[in-house]
């Protein structure tokens, strides 16, 4: 008998090792496990052996079934790919899964789209391929003006039937205000996130490519006054303390009087390095009220109404906020850069 299980055990397993189907596994289980399987019959001669005999072949009968039980266990599994609890080591530490990271332009567009819209204010979209007139003409620029220059347009190779270059990449988000104007009237509360382009020597706080946020806040008796407070409370809510700012009268055709906004540099603190170019100040944005010419274009009464509009570098917010030494880094996919955010 003890030949005849060793054989029985040898056969089997020879056999698992070529099976490659769930049904030829099942198949075989039932010819030597099954309650008329081979095996099965083996051992139910048992009792036709004496006492001693019995308890040995017994042992050893039970021990092979278990093998083979064991190797159809697994045969099972290899064909299903399934792995049992069994091989699995619960006591391992857990694989963590990869999940990306908010570029921190992202965290601030995000922050900054709470804020306003918390204060009532519209999520504007504009196109970043605009026309002349939106970006320059509507906003108090005409063709040949010098205030052109200020801004290095990227013009698109097409001609209109005048013959003028008709498209821009817009240089700032103030296009988008008098698209505003145009949709909504007055009163009217917006902020534009977008991108702007410029055909400018990039360095550490230039890019051809940047960011801007733009306000536009238009009702009766809108004042200076109501510009410096959503100012300071834009600032207030990015910085998370009391940041210092200066404002200076600045130039921009499409508001009277016009403003600049300068940020005490948080990099170097105000000390001067490369980032402010040595100023200690970094420029953050203009603003100003917006001129009676430009609300005239957006079809808005400027005897009944007035109102605001600023213009943030958003990429030099995201720099201040976090310690950013250069604005190249935000557009480097540099892995090592994003995965600190
Ligand atoms: C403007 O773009 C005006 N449209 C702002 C404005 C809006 C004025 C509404 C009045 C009313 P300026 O060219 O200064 O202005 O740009 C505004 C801000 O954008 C700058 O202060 C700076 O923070 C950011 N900026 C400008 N050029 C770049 C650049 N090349 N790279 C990164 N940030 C830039």
């Amino acid at each position: 008998m003890k030949n005849e299980l060793q054989k029985i055990k040898e056969e089997v397993i020879n056999k698992i090792s070529k099976i490659k189907k769930e049904i030829d596994i099942n198949n075989l289980e039932i010819k030597y496990l099954g309650r008329k399987g081979e095996l099965t019959k083996i051992l139910r001669n048992l009792k036709n052996l004496g006492e001693e005999q019995k308890k040995e072949m017994g042992r050893l009968g039970n021990q092979i079934k278990k093998e083979i039980r064991k190797e159809i266990e697994r045969k099972k599994e290899d064909i299903s790919g399934y792995f049992s609890s069994r091989d699995i080591d619960v006591s391992l530490p857990g694989v963590k899964a990869e999940i990306g990271h908010l570029n921190p332009l992202t965290i601030v567009q995000n922050e900054l789209e709470e804020l306003f819209t918390s204060m009532g204010f519209m999520i504007l979209d504009g196109p970043e391929l605009e026309s002349d007139y939106y970006c320059f003409e509507a906003l108090n620029i005409p063709k040949n003006h010098p205030a052109r220059d200020m801004q290095d347009t990227f013009y698109i190779d097409k001609k209109n039937k005048e013959g003028d270059y008709d498209l821009v990449m817009r240089t700032h988000t103030s296009p988008v205000q008098v698209r505003a104007m145009q949709k909504y009237g007055a009163p009217f509360r917006g902020v534009v996130p977008g991108r702007a382009f410029r055909n400018e020597a990039v360095d550490a706080c230039h890019e051809h490519s940047f960011f801007q946020i733009e306000c536009l806040f238009i009702d009766e008796d809108i004042s200076v006054a109501n510009l410096k407070a959503v100012v300071r409370e834009m600032l207030s809510k990015i910085f998370e303390k009391d940041v210092t700012i200066r404002i200076r009268p600045g130039f921009f055709p499409f508001v009277e009087p016009g403003l600049e906004v300068d940020m005490s540099c948080t990099i170097c603190g105000g000390r001067g390095c490369p980032s402010c170019k040595n100023t200690g100040w970094l420029e953050m944005g203009g603003a100003g009220m917006i001129h009676p010419n430009v609300l005239r274009a957006g079809k808005i009464d400027p005897e009944k109404y007035s109102g605001f509009a600023f213009g943030f570098g958003w990429d030099r917010l995201a720099m201040m906020k976090f310690g950013i030494s250069d604005i190249r880094l935000f557009q480097s996919n540099n892995l090592k850069f994003l995965n600190q955010f």
